[in-house]
């Protein structure tokens, strides 16, 4: 039996290591393409597949999560953009609350709907509190949220944020600046929100090289996760699962 995924990065926390989380959106690969990137994610030894998208135009995820799991036994983690990205083919989901923004519809309402449908499905649901943070551009996600993202230079709003996403139970928290974003978190919001909060921290968007997913590693995430860069060089995967899994030795 598989480990359960929220164990596998609390434990990861506990002995000071970074997993890396490949994310696929199922819209936006071509099958072919993700043959390929399952098999040098095997290789490289990554740790979680994310699977999601903040708008998912085709029905995709049900073949993607399958696909996945054919051929590979890399955890699968629903990374939902809506409430529509559910299914009991992926081994967990985030469930995901934006305690950045305002928007009541992100902090309890999609929750209210779709608490009953995940309730009869075998999966693993983490509560997670997920900021999005400035990242030099508007993004798909800065804007489907409806909400403004933290800015970029203010790290205390982001640990502030993150202590009290902690303090209401959420067990994860995660900082994105957006799939695509122009630049990524920032080490020193990354590590005062290690400062501020106990949970395991995620870090996301924009992430396109060794050196600065090593470096956020080293500021305090516990998960690094890459999309763009690797459906855009797929040779990266080897490097970036090097620099992530080496740089808090
Ligand atoms: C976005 O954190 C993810 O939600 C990953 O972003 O696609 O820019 O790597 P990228």
């Amino acid at each position: 039996m598989k480990p359960l995924v929220y164990d596998t990065i609390l434990n990861a926390r506990k002995e000071n290591r970074t997993l890396l989380a490949l994310l696929i959106d199922p819209d936006k690969e071509n099958w072919n393409h993700l043959e390929e990137v399952i098999g040098l994610a095997n290789q490289a030894d990554v740790d979680l597949c994310f699977v999601g998208g903040s708008l998912l135009t085709q029905n995709n995820l049900e073949s993607c999560l399958d696909q996945i799991r054919i051929e590979s036994d890399i955890p699968t983690v629903i990374f939902p953009g809506s409430i529509q990205q559910i299914s009991e083919t992926a081994d967990a989901l985030l469930f995901l609350s934006v305690i950045s923004g305002r928007n009541p519809e992100l902090l309890i309402g999609n929750h209210v709907v779709s608490a009953p449908l995940l309730k009869p499905l075998d999966i693993e649901i983490i509560s997670t509190g997920y900021m999005i943070i400035d990242g030099g551009k508007p993004t798909t996600v800065s804007y489907i949220s409806n909400t403004h993202p933290i800015p970029h230079n203010k790290p205390d709003i982001a640990a502030a944020t993150a202590l009290a996403g902690e303090m209401i139970g959420m067990k994860l928290i995660y900082l994105d600046c957006g799939s695509g974003a122009d630049q990524p978190v920032s080490e020193e919001m990354v590590g005062r929100v290690r400062l501020a909060v106990e949970a395991p921290i995620i870090v996301g968007g924009g992430i396109k090289s060794p050196e600065k997913a090593a470096a956020l590693a080293k500021a305090g995430a516990d998960v690094i996760v890459i999309g763009n860069a690797f459906e855009n060089d797929s040779s990266l995967i080897a490097s970036i699962s090097e620099a992530v899994h080496q740089a808090k030795k």
